[in-house]
């Protein structure tokens, strides 16, 4: 079979189907500019989507939410920033013999505007071969002042049982605990994480890859760019409160995320920021 990519109706919303001559594909809504599905070769989905998910009115609960230019509630903007509810445009598709990308773009209109008062560009860059993905976000100021801004790729992992995973590789790092009361720094000092209650984890400046094990494998979790690490999952009560997620799906997702949060990147008019995020089948 040959790299293709497709234009494809998801649930509703205009996206790209983009797949691999080894089978691995992927799929990108124009609406938030948002990977829904990534299938490795001979692999599983590997991305958690809920069954309750709203597709097209608000954020989709799932894939991965392009978090810009604010994360979470960091300021005024509404949670996690504009981007991910707005319509992006293609702007480049290309296959190979063992690859396939899109490039979506996301520039400034009225309505950003009215909230957010800086003209920029977003590109968002999905490329797949067998067994990894690569996701690159790109920031342009294309205006004429300095802006600054908050950023994540909220990828959503879709795991076989949380409470079998273990992530390697934030030993040493310190953290900002989002559910604890005060806003002082922790430091990990576990060498791996196990999940057996709610987590909503700010790490800094994490230099090394991660690694994930799960009970069918490893992911190999790699971030350039972002120099922090979110790592959330609500657990069961914060679960029940999130109305697009089924009871119990906390079980089957875990969000590790490459962010760039504990300080605001600033960018200069015509200056550009990227980062990336790679996760990788081992
Ligand atoms: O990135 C973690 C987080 O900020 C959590 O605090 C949690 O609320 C999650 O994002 C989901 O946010 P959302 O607005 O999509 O419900």
């Amino acid at each position: 079979m040959a790299a293709g990519i497709e234009r494809i109706d998801f649930h509703g919303l205009p996206a790209l189907r983009l797949s691999t001559a080894a089978d691995a594909s992927a799929v990108l809504s124009l609406y938030g500019g948002q990977l829904l599905s990534w299938v490795p070769a001979r692999g599983r989905e590997r991305l958690y989507l809920s069954e309750r998910a709203r597709f097209g009115n608000g954020p989709v609960r799932g894939g991965v939410p392009v978090c810009f230019p604010q994360f979470a509630a960091q300021g005024t903007l509404p949670r996690h920033g504009f981007a991910r509810t707005s319509v992006w445009t293609v702007a480049e598709q290309r296959t190979g013999d063992d690859f396939a990308l899109a490039t979506l773009r996301l520039a400034d209109d009225p309505q950003s505007l009215a909230l957010w008062p800086h003209p920029f560009t977003l590109e968002l860059t999905v490329a797949i071969d067998g067994g990894r993905l690569d996701l690159e976000l790109e920031v342009i100021n294309s205006g004429h002042t300095p802006f600054a801004f908050t950023s994540a790729l909220h990828t959503y992992l879709r795991v076989a049982e949380l409470e079998e995973c273990r992530l390697q590789g934030l030993h040493g790092f310190e953290y900002r605990d989002a559910l604890g009361a005060g806003e002082g720094l922790r430091r990990d000092s576990g060498d791996v994480l196990l999940f057996d209650g709610p987590i909503d984890r700010h790490y800094r400046n994490v230099e090394r890859p991660l690694l994930l094990r799960d009970d069918g494998g490893a992911l190999g979790i790699d971030a350039e760019g972002f120099p922090d690490v979110v790592v959330w999952n609500p657990w069961e009560d914060g679960n029940a409160r999130i109305d697009d997620m089924a009871p119990r799906d906390f079980r089957r997702m875990l969000c590790i995320e490459a962010a760039a949060i504990h300080r605001r990147i600033a960018l200069d008019p015509s200056e550009t920021w990227h980062g990336r995020q790679t996760l990788v089948c081992l």
